[in-house]
């Protein structure tokens, strides 16, 4: 059942529920690119990681501003200097971020603690490490809704509190988010080709990913009506634009999401990330593609563990289970413009040089378009991270290496240095001659590209990023395992930060000092293993 039945909440008249207009603050810290940023960098920023604006701290500025606060809403994806985003006289400051971007928040919390503002951080890191965010935060949300933000504001709690509340039952619509969607996700006030409208169609996932935070989550359809609402308002004002579903898994009760998007006879392009059972026949596709999708993001997350991602039972063999994901890319990507496969490498199932291979072939083949290839990050709240705890496997890395290609976990079947070995293997791979021709080339010549080739500039970008930046700082870290200490740490034998990742760390601290000591970033206040974690509540 949907829930179109819940109650939405009665709009609230504009007041002044605090006895004066207070100034509040919402920052979404994007992206670090750390302290210089070359040209690459700065068209990075521009064109990736600006869009990667979150929808929740666009639906706390609205609520915000319903309560009759004076609201400024920005996003930092390393554009400017983090400290002259916002006004100096806030009463209240939301913050919000991913963990490996905590580091900068932490540091705007001291800012503007020291000029009496009261600061709360809400999002993916409050979820996954309150405890290490209450350090620098005067308030940490878990999940929140309106009341639970009405309450801090007017309580202006201190002192490092959690807090929480149910989740939010309706989100505001785009036409309420509209002119923060412009300043975010728009350039000069106009969409351009990168521009996304960020909506939901659903929240939560009903599946079980053991490393994913919505491995437990309830899923839920947004309100039918809601989303046609969205729909039409961007059909009729932003017709060029894209729409981007930040839903963790798209349409996993298909067809009533589907026939919202009929009904609409939606135009606009969309994109979205999708489970690959959920789009187990040609007819679902097709309905996909004739509603407006474009871009397609699909996880295979590990070949090993591939039977689950397509809802068989049976364990496939690694031959299989390639084929199986080429057949499934290469069917998706002759009728989409864009489709993305997620990989994890060194998820616990993962094994041997057999795997690799297998994600070489895999690759080259040119079956998939972007490949996102990831290493396994152990975010607490996932039944992973209690495992790694338990196990013993789990760094002690700083958060701020939470990101692409630093491992801070002792995989299962891999020690650390034959881990980067392969990872270089398959990120080499996907610019090798072959992939490059078996993807760009046209079936004239043997290729499998379906599209003109100016629509294959964000694959080729991915993959430039791949063997430009990823790659070397895998191989940079791999030549440090020459230094003793780095073996020591990686052989889980010293607790001590490599010097290798220190200068890093030091570098990228240096513009938070006098706010910031670095031995409160390279020292992590971890959360501990759960002992009966919440179960799976699995709502389809
Ligand atoms: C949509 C999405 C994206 C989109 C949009 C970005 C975004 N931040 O939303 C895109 C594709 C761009 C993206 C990119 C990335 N993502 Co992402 N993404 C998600 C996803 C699937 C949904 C987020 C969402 O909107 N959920 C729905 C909302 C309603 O639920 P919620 O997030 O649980 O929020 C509740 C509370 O936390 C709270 N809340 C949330 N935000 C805020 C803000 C404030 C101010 C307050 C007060 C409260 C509050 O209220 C909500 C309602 O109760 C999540 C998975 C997940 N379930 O969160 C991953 C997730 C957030 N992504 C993740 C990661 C790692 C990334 C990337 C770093 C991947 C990469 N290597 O590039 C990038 C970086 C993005 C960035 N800097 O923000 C991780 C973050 C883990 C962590 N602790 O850091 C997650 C959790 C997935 C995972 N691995 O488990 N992502
Ligand atoms: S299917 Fe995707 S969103 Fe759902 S639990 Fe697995 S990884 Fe997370």
């Amino acid at each position: 059942m949907p829930d179109a039945g819940l109650p939405r909440p009665t709009p609230r008249p504009s007041r002044k529920p605090f006895g004066k207009t207070l100034k509040v603050g919402v920052v979404d810290v994007i992206y670090d690119a750390g302290p210089k940023l070359s040209w690459f960098d700065h068209l990075e920023s521009q064109l990736v990681f600006k869009q990667y604006a979150a929808i929740m701290p666009q639906v706390v500025k609205v609520w915000c501003k319903q309560l009759g606060c004076d609201v400024t809403y920005k996003t930092f994806y390393s554009q400017c200097d983090l400290f002259t985003l916002m006004p100096d006289d806030l009463d209240v400051l939301f913050v919000t971020c991913c963990t490996q971007e905590s580091h900068l928040a932490y540091g705007l919390s001291r800012y503007y603690q020291k000029k009496g503002t009261v600061t709360v951080l809400g999002g993916p890191h409050a979820h996954c490490f309150p405890n290490d965010a209450q350090r620098f935060f005067d308030v940490v949300v878990g999940p929140c809704n309106k009341d639970l933000v009405e309450q801090i504001l007017r309580d202006e709690p201190r002192g490092g509190v959690y807090l929480e509340s149910p989740p939010p039952t309706h989100f505001p619509g785009v036409e309420e988010r509209m002119e923060d969607i412009i300043e975010a996700l728009f350039y000069f006030g106009k969409p351009m080709i990168a521009s996304t409208i960020p909506i939901y169609a659903s929240v939560g996932c009903p599946y079980t990913c053991n490393f994913c935070v919505d491995y437990n989550s309830k899923y839920r359809t947004v309100d039918t009506d809601a989303l046609e609402a969205d729909l039409r308002y961007i059909n009729t004002h932003h017709p060029d634009a894209t729409i981007g579903f930040h839903d963790a898994n798209f349409a996993v009760r298909f067809d009533e999401t589907m026939d919202v998007l009929e009904r609409v006879d939606n135009k606009n392009g969309y994109g979205m990330g999708i489970t690959m059972s959920v789009l187990n026949t040609e007819e679902r596709i097709m309905r996909l593609k004739n509603s407006g999708c474009r871009y397609v993001q699909c996880g295979i997350e590990s070949l090993s563990g591939f039977h689950g991602k397509q809802g068989r039972s049976r364990k496939l063999g690694l031959d299989q289970a390639r084929q199986g994901a080429q057949d499934f890319f290469e069917n998706l990507s002759s009728v989409f413009e864009m489709t993305q496969c997620n990989i994890i490498f060194g998820l616990e199932d993962d094994m041997g040089t057999d795997l690799v291979d297998q994600y070489v072939e895999f690759v080259e083949s040119g079956a998939a378009g972007i490949i996102n290839m990831c290493i396994p990050t152990p975010f607490a709240q996932t039944p992973l991270y209690d495992t790694l705890v338990r196990e013993e496997r789990l760094l002690p890395m700083p958060f701020l290496f939470y990101r692409d290609s630093y491992l801070s976990v002792i995989p299962k079947h891999y020690d650390a240095r034959t881990y980067y070995q392969h990872m270089i293997t398959i990120l080499k791979s996907s610019t090798s001659n072959r992939a490059i021709y078996n993807r760009l080339a046209s079936p004239r010549l043997g290729g499998k590209r379906k599209f003109p080739f100016h629509r294959c500039a964000g694959e080729l970008t991915m993959r430039l990023v791949d063997r430009f930046q990823f790659m070397p700082t895998c191989q940079r870290i791999l030549d440090a395992f020459d230094e003793p200490d780095m073996a020591a740490f990686y052989a889980g034998k010293s607790k001590r930060l490599p010097k290798f990742f220190r200068r890093e760390l030091e570098e990228r601290i240096e513009r938070l000092d006098g706010l910031v000591e670095s031995d409160e970033i390279e020292y992590p206040h971890f959360e501990s293993e759960r002992v009966s974690p919440p179960q799976g509540l699995r709502v389809v």
